[in-house]
């Protein structure tokens, strides 16, 4: 076989990938029929594809590259990394200098008594190892019978078997089942499901739902609640502010360890080291992943409360861990990724310049026809279409569609904004700066325009 470079022409490219690659997430067949967009650099905020297009990324690639593309200080750290210890684990009372380090800074960094860290390679792993450790942790107390873990319909926190179950998305279900003890609650969606309530009201009447479902359950049986301080594959739904308020309420009444997943709000995406500050939560255990390396190396983790740590740690083995736990390249490019964040006030830059500037042109676009509320928290952000923002209306076509309408156009004129049904949404790299958010916008515009005009041309422009 000639040599797979950048050099090949897209269309030998996408046959190769159609041929062998399997994309999470994606129609395979449908994939085939279309090719795969084709990225081959990344500098900063811009994608470059291999038909020369210059993409503005307003996802962070997937919501990770909190520091833009293209350090090349993580590339110099990584190279030294592996010359000096380029693998080795932490099991069996090992450790190296990289996971030593990593963690320690990241107990600095995080809020109140999260002091440990147990090492993962992804969102994903760092949530089943989250269901493993508050059983354990309710066993060694004598309670083993709490085991169930509430969870958010519309949440999403991974897609291993374990991940995908806490995860209240019906789709992943279908596709390979559910792990046993997991319960969903409603999530706190008011543009969605507020009907007639105030946010504020809907809010609260959201977060009762966890009281219910715990004296439903036995507080005997229950272990945890977990939840993303914003739902971010669910749509970047924030929630009214008096919810998490009441969650946390509820949780210190009733003693659930509370597990708050900032795999996407951790490292500065909402204006503040970890979402949890920005919403005054007060977690157990946190998940990240993501924005801990910017994206270079797969790494995630769960940083554990003093109380579940050393409660664990004094009962003899914990029989969990992963080959890369910790692994040393991967951790020793997370503490730079760190570093850069800190040095370069990268989340001082979010709060003072890049949120407040971003917001006000955010806001505008709900006078666009089609756009109901815009939400931005940080860097993160979500607008909802309607086709009548006075009733909150869905579109009469299948959800989802206009807003796969909307991605498309946006992928046209070189913008990366998502789509999670008919809301789109965007995480940008968080040194974005002004010029850039100017192009973003301005690109954001165009496509709506383009949607709408589209929508009104096929008649779809139309209430349910
Ligand atoms: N928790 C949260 C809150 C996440 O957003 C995970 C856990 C799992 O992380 P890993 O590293 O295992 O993927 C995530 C991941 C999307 C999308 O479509 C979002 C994620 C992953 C893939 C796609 O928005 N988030």
């Amino acid at each position: 076989m000639n040599q797979i470079t950048t050099n090949l022409p897209t269309a030998e490219l996408q046959a190769l990938d159609a041929a062998h690659h399997m994309h999470p997430f994606t129609a395979g067949a449908e994939l085939a029929a279309k090719g795969a967009r084709v990225i081959t650099r990344a500098k900063g905020v811009w994608l470059n594809d291999s038909e020369g297009h210059r993409i503005i990324d307003g996802m962070a690639g997937l919501w990770c590259v909190n520091i833009g593309y293209g350090r090349r200080e993580l590339a110099e750290v990584a190279a030294r990394q592996m010359e000096e210890l380029s693998y080795y684990n932490t099991f069996f009372q090992t450790t190296h200098v990289p996971a030593i380090a990593l963690a320690a800074k990241i107990a600095e960094l995080a809020p109140g008594d999260l002091n440990h860290v147990f090492f993962a390679g992804s969102g994903s792993e760092a949530n089943d190892t989250n269901i493993r450790l508050v059983r354990r942790y309710w066993d060694i107390k004598g309670q083993p019978e709490k085991r169930i873990i509430i969870a958010r319909r519309n949440g999403y926190h991974g897609s291993t078997m374990g991940g995908g179950s806490l995860g209240g998305m019906s789709g992943i279900h279908k596709h390979g089942g559910m792990i046993a003890g997991i319960v969903h609650i409603g999530q706190p969606d008011w543009w969605s499901e507020g009907g007639e309530m105030t946010p504020e009201d809907f809010g609260l009447h959201r977060a009762r739902e966890l009281e219910t479902m715990i004296r439903q359950l036995g507080v005997e049986n229950v272990a945890a609640f977990i939840g993303e301080p914003i739902q971010g594959a669910g749509g970047v739904i924030v929630p009214p502010a008096t919810y998490w308020p009441e969650i946390q309420r509820i949780c210190d009444k009733y003693g659930i360890l509370l597990i708050a997943d900032e795999v996407i709000t951790g490292f500065g995406r909402t204006g503040n080291w970890f979402g949890s500050q920005t919403f005054g939560i007060r977690p157990h255990i946190m998940t990240i992943a993501k924005g801990l390396s910017s994206g270079y190396q797969p790494i995630g983790g769960s940083i554990v409360c003093d109380e579940i740590a050393h409660t664990v740690g004094k009962a003899g083995d914990f029989n969990h861990g992963y080959t890369y736990s910790g692994h040393p390249v991967a951790a020793a490019v997370a503490l730079e990724n760190l570093r850069i964040l800190q040095d370069e006030h990268i989340i001082e830059h979010v709060r003072d310049v890049a949120h407040p500037y971003l917001a006000a042109k955010w806001q505008a676009l709900t006078e666009h026809p089609m756009v109901g509320e815009a939400k931005l928290v940080g860097l993160m952000g979500s607008i909802a279409l309607t086709p009548n923002k006075e009733t909150r209306a869905k579109f009469a076509s299948e959800e989802g569609k206009v807003g796969y309408r909307c991605r498309e156009r946006c992928f046209a004129n070189d913008l990366i904004m998502r789509h999670v049904g008919d809301r789109m949404i965007i995480a940008p790299p968080l040194v974005i700066t002004p010029p850039e958010i100017d192009v973003l916008i301005e690109r954001a515009w165009k496509s709506l325009d383009e949607c709408h005009a589209g929508l009104k041309a096929d008649g779809m422009f139309v209430a349910a």
